[in-house]
């Protein structure tokens, strides 16, 4: 492919493509008990500036104190509601219910939704998901408001620990057979209890945040990549290429999947599409051409990463 027409980008449109991007924020409401690994996920996916007011600190699993939204800014456009708390008592769910429904009531300032994806995380190695049955029903779908209502995406982390350590490959980072078959049951049931008890349609995906302890590294995530993809095809198109910007830059975190689809390149489909639409606005004809040329798949890649380094070149 002829880079030179994305590499001679006059630099003022390029700035100006990556200036709009950088005033564009993603909002994401973080929902589910506490130590199920918001926080964690949180850190395995992006990075932070260090400009952030806040950082989800990742913990013993101990009960939070209140059950206030707390707002991190994990960068100045990707910010981060971490709503903490589900399951943890009848009457602390109905306080947890009040401030979900607070927070996907806010607008941004078009008016529009402020909450762009409500991520709601589940331990893969629990058989009680009542409470969060409850609160997408009676709560999330209630309030989804003009969203689409593919905006739900619900994790089920720790898929390591899902059968108490049993059953996962050390080794490999990957699930053995067994544990592979009890986590796509858990799939199966969480799909089909939302599908019957709210009527949505979801597709919950298992993975693992990682396991840190006292700042030692004792394992690295699972489908990470895999839940990367499918944030962004939960986002608005133009919002996506905002994810792109605060990935976290070590590749550890991303190397283990499942590899039932190639992940990578639906990332990296994603981020190049939403950029060719900013590209599309700031300048046409490059647009244009770029959609054409850079989405060819022997392209993808390289173009990707092509756009990806304009990034990091801060
Ligand atoms: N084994 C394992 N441990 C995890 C995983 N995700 C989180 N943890 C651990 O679970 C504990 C609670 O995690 P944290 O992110 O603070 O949970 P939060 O309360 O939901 O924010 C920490 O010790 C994490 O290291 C995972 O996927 N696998
Ligand atoms: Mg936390």
């Amino acid at each position: 492919m002829d880079y030179n027409i994305l590499k001679d980008l006059p630099a003022e449109q390029l700035n100006d493509i990556l200036s709009k991007i950088r005033r564009t924020k993603v909002n994401v409401l973080l929902v589910g008990g506490t130590g199920v690994g918001k926080s964690s996920t949180i850190k395995a996916i992006f990075e932070s500036d260090g400009k952030n007011n806040g950082n989800p600190e990742v913990g013993d699993g101990a009960r939070p104190e209140t059950m206030e939204i707390n707002k991190y800014e994990l960068n100045e456009n990707l910010i981060i509601w971490d709503s903490p708390g589900l399951g943890d008592s009848p009457e602390k769910d109905d306080e947890h219910s009040k401030k979900i429904i607070e927070a996907l009531r806010k607008l941004d300032d078009k008016g529009k939704p402020l909450i762009d994806l409500v991520f709601l995380i589940l331990d893969a190695g629990s058989r009680d998901f009542g409470s969060a049955y409850k609160l997408i029903k009676d709560v999330i779908k209630p309030n989804l408001n003009s969203f689409d209502h593919d905006r739900l995406l619900i994790g089920l982390n720790q898929a390591d620990q899902a059968m108490k350590g049993h059953y996962w490959n050390k080794f490999e980072n990957r699930p053995e057979e067994k544990l592979l078959e009890h986590l796509d049951n858990v799939v199966e049931v969480v799909r089909s209890r939302v599908k019957e008890g709210a009527d949505l349609d979801v597709e919950p995906i298992y993975y693992s945040a990682g396991c840190v302890i006292n700042g030692e590294r004792l394992s690295e995530p699972y489908n990470l990549t895999k839940l990367l993809s499918f944030i962004l095809e939960h986002l608005p198109k133009k919002k996506r290429a905002v994810i792109a910007d605060h990935i976290n830059q070590d590749e550890a975190n991303f190397r283990h999947n499942d590899n039932k689809e190639n992940y990578q390149q639906k990332v990296e489909k994603s981020i190049l599409s939403s950029f060719m639409d900013w590209a599309g606005e700031v300048a046409k004809d490059i647009g244009d051409w770029a959609k054409k040329e850079a989405t060819k798949p022997e392209n993808l890649t390289m173009a990707a990463r092509f756009i990806w380094s304009l990034f990091k070149k801060k």
